[in-house]
């Protein structure tokens, strides 16, 4: 359908985050299932959703990956592709056993967390992970270390209250937190047990603290804030909680069929910001939306800019 013309519609001026969308370890997972198609031909499983977005996953369904929850979907023989999201140390291991071809698409971010924390646990120490319970990521990285070597802290409530088996700890954290609330997580942690250990620089990646900068530069001067992502993608949600802390109006869609035009009421600023797994394409579809209601002002708001790329595995650099 056609904008209508100029004089019917409402000014809205846009600021766009940047860094937004895609980060190296998303465009890292997805090469690799392409790839893989490349190389062995359809179908290539894979465990998991390759990455948290939709548009992503049936993409990569419409040129031949077949997403399965476990293991026991994957036929003998085929090729199978873990998520980027890491796995439990069982899953390579039954996948080898089971003589299945698998790749690992585990950003290399979060593989660093994993040898991490079988580190802590050699030198003995109980580790204290920062995380959400169920995801993904937190599930893989608990599958690193025997069975209660690590305790699950999602909340400064829970770091005031954990009572760990020792004295000599450690703690990590998930790749995708808030960046304010493990702040003040770990403070905690700090200050109850003067002695933990703790990662260097942070266990939050480059990816999700850059985007989390941008959408509160954003935010402050935005009446409502959309951010493209999905409902199970952990930094696509924080980034939504960040905008709202700033004050906006802030809601997470998946594209823009999922705006609500009554959302728009009174806006004069609207932010847009795309989390880790959320294509480019989606965010243009969104400004492309908007534009056909409101005489749209498109700035890009830069608070820094990224130029990490992550190897392939070696299996796959050739193809
Ligand atoms: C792997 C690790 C971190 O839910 P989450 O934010 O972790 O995942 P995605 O798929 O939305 O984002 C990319 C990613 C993959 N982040
Ligand atoms: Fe890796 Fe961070 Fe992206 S952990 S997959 S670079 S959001």
């Amino acid at each position: 359908m056609n904008a209508s013309p100029t004089a019917d519609r409402p000014q809205l001026s846009i600021l766009v985050a940047a860094p937004r969308g895609f980060c190296a370890g998303v465009e890292r997972a997805i090469q690799i299932v392409e790839l893989a198609l490349q190389k062995h031909g359809a179908p290539v499983y894979v465990r998991h959703e390759i990455v948290h977005n939709r548009f992503v996953v049936d993409s990569l369904k419409a040129k031949g990956a077949v997403f399965v929850k476990e293991l026991d979907e994957v036929p003998d023989g085929a090729q199978v592709i873990f998520s980027a999201h890491g796995v439990p140390k069982a899953i390579p291991a039954t996948a080898q056993s089971r003589g299945l071809d698998w790749l690992d698409a585990t950003c290399p971010l979060v593989s660093k967390v994993h040898r991490q924390a079988e580190r802590l646990v050699q030198q003995g120490k109980h580790i204290l992970f920062v995380g959400h319970a169920g995801h993904p990521e937190v599930i893989g990285t608990f599958g690193q270390v025997p069975e209660g070597a690590m305790t699950l802290i999602e909340t400064v409530e829970d770091a005031e209250s954990v009572s760990p088996p020792t004295a000599d700890l450690g703690f990590l954290t998930q790749t995708t937190l808030s960046v304010d609330d493990t702040a003040d997580i770990v403070a905690t942690l700090q200050r109850r047990f003067p002695s933990i250990n703790g990662p260097k620089g942070e266990d939050i990646c480059y990816a999700t603290s850059n985007r989390q900068t941008a959408v509160k530069a954003i935010a402050r001067s935005c009446e409502l804030v959309l951010v493209i992502g999905a409902e199970n993608s952990s930094n696509s949600q924080r980034l939504r909680e960040v905008a709202a802390r700033e004050g906006a109006q802030a809601h997470l869609i998946q594209r823009a069929e999922f705006i609500d035009w009554s959302w728009f009421e009174g806006v004069r600023m609207l932010g847009i910001t795309a989390g880790a797994s959320a294509p480019e394409v989606l965010v243009q579809e969104v400004i492309d939306a908007v534009r056909t209601r409101f005489e749209v002002s498109v700035q890009e708001v830069t608070t820094a800019t990224e130029e990490v790329v992550f190897k392939l595995p070696r299996a796959l650099i050739d193809a």
